[in-house]
């Protein structure tokens, strides 16, 4: 099947709400060594993975696993080939009306009966002022989603109203922040397999729990404008935990 392309009213639809649905953008069947990958993951999450949702008071070795958090990429590189990667950067490229080049990609899982939504928050309260509207993400899951199983939530319109302040959350031991966005915006999205969702880089969102009795699957594909640095100039309440060695880092310069 071939890829669709961003459209004037999508164009037009990301500037005026911040986020869009791309429903059967990708071919599932260029999913499958992705899946797989991740799988592998999955089976090795102690040694491959953070937890994203790690709680306070849990040694390292006993983590929950509440968000399982890596990046596919960085052990396999030859997913940059795929063809869902050179199409996020087109499409992602025309909503955002910039050249953009590939960043990172997220492997975000969370275990059936999950009690943990990723909260409110917005990428750049993460990756800092750097990215200052240069920063776009897209957001495919592996299976159909919706609020039972952790399916995307926006705040309409929110990339326009700028970086909110966010928080740590004082039971959790990871980076993991989140803000308090008015909610009466919100939008949810509940999408098939093959359907992604992008959203600007200040829009804020959050995904709810999974409830059901199967893993939710996903994987973000973080891109950047050509040529800006990675994260940096953060806020104050950036740190950095490294769960490989249990290191927990705050940047130096935050102002
Ligand atoms: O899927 C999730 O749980 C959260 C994803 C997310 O925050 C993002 O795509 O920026």
């Amino acid at each position: 099947m071939a890829y669709p392309k961003a459209t004037e009213k999508d164009i037009e639809f990301f500037g005026e709400h911040g986020w869009i649905v791309v429903e059967d953008a990708i071919d599932p069947s260029d999913l499958g060594p992705l899946i797989e990958h991740c799988e592998e993951i999955l089976e090795k999450k102690e040694t491959m993975a953070f937890d994203w949702a790690w709680q306070k008071g849990t040694p390292r070795e006993a983590r929950a696993f509440k968000i399982v958090q890596a990046s596919p990429t960085r052990y396999w590189p030859e997913i940059n080939e795929s063809p869902f990667r050179a199409w996020a950067i087109d499409f992602g490229g025309a909503l955002l009306g910039q050249k953009l080049e590939f960043w990172y990609d997220q492997f975000l899982a969370k275990p059936p009966g999950n009690d943990t939504p990723t909260y409110w928050h917005q990428d750049e309260g993460y990756w800092g002022r750097n990215l200052i509207d240069r920063g776009i993400t897209c957001w495919m899951p592996f299976h159909d989603v919706d609020v039972a199983n952790g399916c995307m939530h926006f705040i309409d319109g929110g990339h326009r109203s700028g970086v909110l302040e966010h928080f740590l959350h004082e039971k959790v031991a990871s980076d993991l922040l989140y803000c308090k966005p008015d909610e009466k915006n919100a939008v949810v999205c509940p999408i098939k397999l093959g359907s992604v969702t992008f959203h600007h880089s200040k829009t804020p969102h959050m995904t709810t729990a999974n409830t059901t009795g199967e893993w939710r699957r996903i994987l973000t594909q973080h891109l950047k404008a050509v040529g800006t640095k990675g994260e940096g100039d953060h806020y104050p309440w950036k740190i950095y935990v490294n769960q490989f060695t249990g290191d927990r880092i705050v940047p130096e310069v935050r102002k």
